[in-house]
């Protein structure tokens, strides 16, 4: 777990960790505004699989270039002449990439700049974080285009959002941006400057968390959103019992009753 893993496979994303087992992810494709190709969601598909366990603490998502993600890669779909069937596939392969990050445990924070749209709003909706600039963007042309989402858009947008700002997103192609998109959930932070510095300081926060308890954040919650009241209280009970008596807390619980620990306070 402590060696630097091997990035060396992957060829449409820039991977690079730190020491403290922050890693920082970025979609590799600015010529064609990181469009998300086949090969790109089977790399996606790959290091949200592997990063739980090969150290990764938290994860910065960026493109690389002026956009964030331009979704689908429409003249990939376009040339490939797609079944019904076969775009199932693809779309089933999205969903394994993208509920990879939203319940693999691993805290996500996605650092948005220009275009988040299509399939780049859904791909940021699975992170956990977003943090928007002056730039940044959002938008479903899926309706423009003669399309349907098919990367979860329907469930996460739509949970962000709800489903009547969805709906009109996509039958008008509306696109929300600066304190309009942060106040409909869109994004948790709008920044002045650069989006990667800010999701990088919000990574080595979250990194600085027990891993177990950022499992907990980072899936427990998701999870729990998807059953019944009665069977959430249920897990997350057992959830709470596994995490709040974990062995690495009581040092911070030491601290705490020591009054050596940090206290809570109202922003200065
Ligand atoms: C692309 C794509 C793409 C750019 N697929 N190649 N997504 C969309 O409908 C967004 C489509 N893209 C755009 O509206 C614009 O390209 C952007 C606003 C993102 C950027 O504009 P701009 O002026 O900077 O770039 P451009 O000149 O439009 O594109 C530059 C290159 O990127 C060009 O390639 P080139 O080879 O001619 O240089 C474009 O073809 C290429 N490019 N976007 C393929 N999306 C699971 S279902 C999900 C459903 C969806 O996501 S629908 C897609 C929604």
């Amino acid at each position: 777990m402590s060696a630097t893993p091997d990035f060396s496979r992957f060829e449409k994303l820039s991977v690079k960790a730190d020491a403290d087992g922050v890693w920082v992810v970025t979609l590799n494709r600015p010529e064609k505004r990181n469009a998300l190709d086949e090969a790109t969601i089977e790399e996606l598909v790959d290091l949200f699989a592997t990063a739980p366990r090969t150290g990764a603490k938290s994860i910065v998502l960026a493109g690389a270039g002026d956009h964030f993600c331009a979704g689908l890669d429409l003249v990939e779909h376009h040339k490939e002449d797609r079944s019904p069937a076969d775009f199932m596939h693809v779309c089933l392969r999205w969903h394994e990439a993208f509920n990879k990050m939203e319940y693999g445990g691993v805290p996500i924070i996605a650092a948005l700049k220009g275009a988040v749209v299509g399939g780049g709003l859904e791909l940021a909706s699975a992170a956990h974080i977003r943090v928007a600039d002056a730039s940044t963007y959002f938008a479903l042309p899926e309706g423009q285009r003669g399309l349907f989402t098919g990367g979860g858009a329907t469930i996460r947008v739509a949970d962000l959002v709800g489903k009547s700002r969805m709906i009109d997103m996509m039958l008008t192609g509306r696109v929300y941006q600066g304190q309009e998109a942060i106040d409909l959930g869109l994004a948790q932070y709008l920044v002045e400057g650069s989006s990667l510095d800010t999701a990088m300081d919000l990574a080595k926060l979250a990194a600085a968390n027990l891993p177990l308890t950022n499992f907990a954040i980072c899936s427990a919650i998701s999870h729990m959103q998807n059953m019944s009241a009665l069977d959430a209280a249920y897990a997350e009970a057992v959830v709470a019992g596994v995490v709040n008596t974990q062995v690495d807390a009581r040092g911070r619980l030491e601290a705490f009753a020591n009054k050596t620990a940090a206290r809570v306070r109202p922003n200065s």
